[in-house]
């Protein structure tokens, strides 16, 4: 069966594509040559998931998902969010990023955050939401050059390193976005079973 990721990214393309159960064949928006860049212009994670998955449902009629992450600051009301990716502005820039969350933070004790992913399937017709969460601690100070965004001011609970420290091994091991996934393989092992 196919299923559409609704991402141009071949970095996420890779990794799901590996995990993905033998029956599913998974396509990119390149392997239908659509290039656009994809609107999001919801207030949450969720909203934003299910804009992308809606439009290339629409649009190709095939069981699609699309995913959306970002980072949380409790003592920020959860800021960045959704404006993770943009937090300082444009150009974007991670360094920019994480010096103005150091900068909010630096009077701050609680620095409990987590990374979250969203994932939105639409399969045969039906809307499906996967929440993948990794609770940490914003950290005092830019640590390690491995992963991206946020990963070098992240502490994930349980480690006394940023993720950017702990490398690719550690991140796809305990990452939200990991976690996300699994839950929709779950749902489409459970599918191909029921087929
Ligand atoms: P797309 O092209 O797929 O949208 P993206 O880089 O915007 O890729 P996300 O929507 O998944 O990625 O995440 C939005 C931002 O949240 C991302 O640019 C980072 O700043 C931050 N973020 C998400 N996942 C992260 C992770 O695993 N480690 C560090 N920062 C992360």
């Amino acid at each position: 069966m196919q299923l559409l990721f609704a991402s141009s990214n071949v970095n996420k393309l890779g990794e799901i594509r590996e995990m993905l159960p033998n029956g599913y064949d998974l396509i990119s928006l390149s392997d239908k040559n659509f290039k656009e860049e994809l609107e999001e212009t919801g207030e949450t994670l969720e909203e934003n998931a299910l804009q992308k998955a809606r439009f290339i449902y629409k649009k190709f009629k095939i069981n699609c998902f699309s995913d959306d992450s970002g980072l949380e600051v409790v003592a920020l009301d959860n800021e960045p969010g959704v404006n993770s990716a943009f937090y300082a502005g444009l150009p974007r820039s991670d360094k920019d990023n994480m010096k103005l969350l150091l900068n909010k933070m630096k009077n701050e004790s609680d620095r409990t955050a987590c990374f979250k992913t969203i994932i939105a399937l639409i399969f045969n017709g039906k809307e499906y939401l996967f929440e993948g969460v990794l609770d940490g601690q914003i950290g005092l100070e830019i640590a390690g050059s491995g992963g991206f965004g946020y990963d070098p001011v992240f502490i994930p609970d349980g480690y006394s390193i940023t993720l950017a420290e702990g490398g690719m091994e550690l991140k796809n091991r305990i990452s939200h976005r990991k976690k996300a996934l699994n839950k929709l393989v779950l749902f489409l092992n459970d599918h191909l079973l029921k087929a």
